[in-house]
């Protein structure tokens, strides 16, 4: 029994939250993986910060906007896995992986203040048999994420406060 079967996100799926996620914090070292390997290089927040969120409590993937004020004041689309990268197996402490959809960024900011300003959840984190299969449904999250990000309902937390002030 192989876990193929499950279903990729997709933008009618996205469960949009009554009110944004806001999440400020210093970017760490990753795990040494390389989610830059898979085309996503992702930076990431302690999950901690959302230890009293209870929007935030389920692992999975999340998608909205991000900035990091060292680059200036622009807003970028992100998604972020939420989690323990259950696929490894190896990750102790939750840990929030945002992947911003921007190539001016540096992937490697570590140390650096990251806002983000999450809107929707897309799907449960999955365990896969396959790091092809986990490629296969990031890079499908990213572009649902992408064109998602291009809704009407989304222009509003471009400017949200939490990613400006
Ligand atoms: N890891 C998993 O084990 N299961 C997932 O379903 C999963 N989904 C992800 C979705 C996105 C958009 C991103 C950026 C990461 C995801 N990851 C997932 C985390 C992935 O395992 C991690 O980024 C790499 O292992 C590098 O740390
Ligand atoms: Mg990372």
């Amino acid at each position: 029994m192989t876990n193929s079967h499950f279903k990729f996100s997709s933008v009618d799926a996205i469960e949009w939250l009554q009110k944004p996620i806001t999440v400020r914090g210093i970017v760490q070292h990753g795990f040494g993986r390389g989610s830059r390997d898979l085309g996503t290089p992702t930076a990431n927040l302690p999950g901690s910060l959302l230890d009293d969120v209870h929007d935030a409590e389920r692992d999975g993937v999340y998608l909205g906007f991000g900035r990091v004020p060292k680059y200036g004041r622009r807003v970028v689309k992100m998604v972020a896995n939420i989690g323990r990268n259950i696929t490894y197996g190896d990750v102790i402490d939750r840990v929030l992986e945002a992947y911003l959809m921007a190539d001016i960024f540096d992937p490697e900011f570590y140390g650096e203040e990251m806002r983000l300003c999450i809107i929707g959840f897309m799907r449960p984190e999955l365990k896969f048999n396959s790091l092809q299969q986990l490629i296969e449904h990031i890079q499908n999250d990213v572009k649902v994420a992408d064109a998602a990000l291009d809704l009407p309902r989304t222009e509003v937390y471009r400017t949200h406060t939490s990613l400006i002030d």
